[in-house]
């Protein structure tokens, strides 16, 4: 017997577990396909990433003596599928089965269980690399009227030990989100993230990427994310010593300048291997022993990976295929056309926008509280804005992408990922950035030529979606001032946010006509 083994591009950790068990005689593939990259307009440097890695990993593999196959995007033969190519291959190397880890994305794993009874049979393994199965977050799942992060992160926290003192919560509280909404400050310094040196292999990966990928957004010239395991761990340990102290308090701050401000920038090196995120909580977990960060920070930091991370693909696994059909709120509108180049006057989108494109990259409550907020506020249809987030990130992966756009952002879900929608107006970007200060518009003003777009986009959106949204008893209070507003104000702002609605050009199908 002799297994062909896939490792595909988001799984490049000898901790695989096809891998760690492989025989001898196992041969290993890794395939560049263009199918990959072209079923959304990924960004390029989000090509660049998969592409250097998978090249630097296929090396990784050789210098431990594992048989490698890498087939490249310009190789004649390559079938450009990941299915395909990888029984292809498993017949040229005489395998008489194909070994396979669960993919990062359903389409991928439902064409893989299609096969599992082919000629050359595919044998799928379970992902180990989480602090939870799908199977174990069903089961925690069963039963529950509602699931609620806070439940399951409580869980995890006893589970994994992380942060957890002779039983019971270090710092004594589970949750220190109420320490963790500070605005910047006025004059701060944002640690410079490391600068990666481009050896030849990666300096050839990008080159290809280039070649075919020259019309996709961004530019390589300002890539530096992490490719190899060394450069993620430098990354880390960055993160540990000039980030995560200030990681909490300015958590859900925005600045008009910098891009990364405290957080990690890991989830592109945790999301395609080069990190575990055991590792990353632990060493979180050891400056907080040690006292190098605060509790609020380390505890808030743990949360989003121990706690989002794996509750998001729970949901991801347990939902699908049914979830990225849900569009519970009935939104029909297609994407404002400058998600794709950032052409608007309204400052904070402008600049959200700019640095996606800059760098692949935008914290998370640019994601949710900007770009989000205002696909929200317009009524954007889930399949548009999903396709936008799957293309535009360096860190997207459909399992984390899609919960965090249909549900979170979109309350599309029926408030699995959210029990309430994270809608805001002008006032909240205004407190949490320093945007509203070089923007056309007045943060203050709802009707009129100055006023905030968001604002009465808000109070619009608050009306259309009356009968679902009213009886959520997390909402009562904004409806409560929406009744009590007087009736020429809320024609006014009504008036106000359909003309802005009406004037939004979108950009059916840019994905498309990227695709050809
Ligand atoms: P940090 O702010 O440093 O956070 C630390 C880590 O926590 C991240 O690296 C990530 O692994 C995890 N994390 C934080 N928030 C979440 C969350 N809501 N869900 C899951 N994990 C989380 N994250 C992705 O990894 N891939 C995606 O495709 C993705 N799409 C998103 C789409 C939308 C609309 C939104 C609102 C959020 C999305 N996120 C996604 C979550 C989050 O925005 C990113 O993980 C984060 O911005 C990545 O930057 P960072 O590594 O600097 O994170
Ligand atoms: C995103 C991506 C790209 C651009 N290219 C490849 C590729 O050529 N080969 C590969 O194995 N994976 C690639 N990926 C990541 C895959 O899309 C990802 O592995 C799947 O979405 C399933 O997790």
């Amino acid at each position: 017997s002799r297994p062909l083994i896939i490792v595909l591009g988001d799984q490049l950790t000898l901790s695989l577990p096809t891998l760690r068990e492989a025989p001898e005689n196992a041969v290993v593939a890794l395939c560049e396909v263009a199918r990959e990259a072209h079923y959304v307009p990924h960004h390029i440097q989000k090509i660049g990433v998969f592409l250097a890695a998978m090249r630097h990993f296929a090396q990784t593999l050789r210098e431990k003596g594992f048989t490698v196959h890498y087939s490249a995007l310009g190789d004649a033969d390559n079938t450009h599928d990941i299915i395909t190519e990888t029984e292809r291959l498993a017949s040229a190397y005489d395998c008489d089965h194909i070994q396979a880890v669960r993919p990062g994305e359903w389409r991928l794993w439902q064409a893989m269980q299609k096969r599992q009874n082919a000629p050359v049979p595919w044998q799928l393994w379970e992902d180990d690399r989480f602090f939870t199965t799908p199977e174990e977050f069903a089961q925690w799942a069963e039963g529950r009227k509602q699931l609620r992060l806070e439940y399951f992160y409580r869980e995890q926290r006893k589970r994994s030990g992380l942060l957890m003192e002779n039983g019971k919560p270090a710092g004594g509280q589970w949750n220190f989100d109420h320490d963790n909404r500070e605005p910047l400050p006025k004059t701060f310094e944002a640690p410079h993230p490391p600068q990666h040196p481009q050896d030849a292999l990666t300096r050839e990966a990008l080159t290809v990427a280039q070649q075919h990928f020259d019309h996709h957004m961004g530019t390589l010239e300002t890539f530096n994310w992490p490719v190899t395991r060394h450069q993620a761990l430098v990354e880390l340990r960055h993160f540990l010593d000039h980030c995560l102290p200030d990681f909490g308090r300015y958590q859900d701050a925005i600045s008009d300048t910098e891009p990364f401000l405290f957080h990690s920038r890991l989830a592109v090196a945790m999301n395609i291997g080069l990190l575990s995120p055991r590792e990353v909580c632990e060493a979180a977990a050891t400056c907080y022993a040690t006292g190098s960060a605060p509790i609020n920070a380390v505890e808030g930091f743990i949360r989003q990976i121990l706690g989002w991370r794996e509750y998001v693909r729970g949901l991801y696994w347990t939902q699908m295929p049914d979830y990225k059909r849900e569009n519970r709120l009935g939104f029909t509108r297609d994407l404002p056309a400058f998600y794709w180049d950032g052409n608007t006057d309204m400052r904070c989108l402008q600049r959200a926008i700019e640095m996606t494109i800059d760098n692949s990259y935008a914290h998370h409550i640019q994601r949710l509280m900007v770009t989000g907020n205002f696909a929200l506020l317009c009524g954007v249809k889930p399949e548009a804005l999903c396709d936008w987030y799957l293309a535009v990130y360096a860190d997207a992966c459909e399992w984390v992408e899609l919960p965090n756009t249909l549900g979170m952002v979109l309350h599309a879900d029926g408030g699995l990922m959210g029990s309430k929608p994270y809608c805001a107006s002008g006032k909240y970007i205004d407190k949490m950035s320093d945007h509203c200060q070089h923007c056309r518009y007045s943060p203050k003003q709802v009707t009129g030529a100055k006023a905030c777009p968001l604002n009465s986009l808000y109070w619009h959106f608050l009306e259309t979606h009356d009968s679902t949204l009213s009886q959520n008893p997390r909402m009562k209070l904004i409806y409560g001032s929406l009744a009590k507003m007087k009736t020429e104000k809320r024609d006014a702002m009504r008036q106000q946010a359909e003309a802005f609605l009406d004037q939004l050009d979108t950009a059916p199908g840019y994905g498309d006509a990227i695709h050809t």
